[in-house]
């Protein structure tokens, strides 16, 4: 698949506010943040949507994202991964956004 500005983060050829990796993924917060914590999860492995990864990489992901939601958002918070353009996402590489830190409003936009 394509290359995109996450694998640039990845390899460390772009900088970002990285708040978490180990050997299967990164989290850093997003350059646009929507809500007083938003940081995107995403596997080393350049999967382009959560329809392409595998079950171990997926679950991976899932739950470093709800864990890093746990510690930094204790009244709660949302994990979103977008899947093509109607749901606006704009990065062909797969990551879960943490979102929280504010009350959040539902049906999402
Ligand atoms: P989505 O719309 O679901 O594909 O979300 C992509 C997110 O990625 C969006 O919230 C902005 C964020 N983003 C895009 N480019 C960069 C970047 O270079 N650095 C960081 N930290 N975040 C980025």
């Amino acid at each position: 698949m394509a290359d995109t500005i996450f694998g640039k983060i990845i390899r460390r050829e772009i900088p970002a506010d990285i708040v978490y990796e180990d050997d299967q993924c990164l989290a850093f917060n997003d350059i646009s943040p929507q809500a007083p914590v938003h940081i995107l999860v995403i596997p080393r492995q350049p999967y382009e949507d959560a329809t392409q990864a595998n079950a171990a990489t997926l679950g991976h992901v899932m739950q470093v994202a709800a864990r890093l939601g746990a510690e930094r958002c204790p009244n709660g918070f949302r994990l979103v991964t977008n899947i093509g353009p109607e749901a606006g996402q704009s990065v062909q590489h797969l990551h879960i956004h943490v979102l929280g830190g504010r009350a959040m409003q539902w049906p999402p936009g």
